[in-house]
């Protein structure tokens, strides 16, 4: 079998790509896409359960698994920051919250006291698009 196609191949896919692209496979995301969280509102004393509605400008909704253009699914990150590295898939624990079936709300139950809440929209693999859809932190007060 004859595979000398193959670095040539390579070579011709390497030349179309613009200068500066990575090889990583990050999914791009369109100029102007914003994710933010509609409520609560940064700031606000509220009683628990909290409810969390998300909101997104410029893009569309699509569960994990589907690779869909100009679609994520949300993650909700609860007080912790965003990782450094966005490259990769987010890790998926009690701080780092997906809705893979493509959900734009959610309801916690946090303990009394400050939390920050931010969402990240990431693609059908879990990984943050380029550049990354990410909101302002909402700082808030669960009160007793
Ligand atoms: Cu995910």
């Amino acid at each position: 079998m004859n595979l000398s196609f193959l670095p040539r191949l390579a070579l011709a896919t390497a030349l179309l790509l613009p200068a500066g692209t990575a090889l990583a496979d990050r999914t791009p995301s369109p100029a102007g896409a914003e994710v933010y969280i509609v409520s609560p509102k940064d700031g606000a004393k509220v009683k628990g359960p909290v409810t969390v509605v998300f909101g997104l400008k410029g893009m569309g909704i699509a569960p994990a698994g589907i690779k869909f253009d100009n679609t994520g699914h949300h993650h909700l990150l609860i007080d912790t920051a965003a990782p450094a590295d966005l490259s990769k898939p987010l890790p998926a624990d009690e701080h780092n919250v997906h809705f893979g079936k493509g959900q734009t709300e959610t309801t916690l139950a946090l303990a009394p006291g400050k939390h920050t809440l931010q969402l990240l929209l990431a693609d059908s693999l879990h990984t943050p698009h380029d550049p990354a859809v990410i909101s302002k932190v909402v700082t808030i007060t669960v009160e007793k």
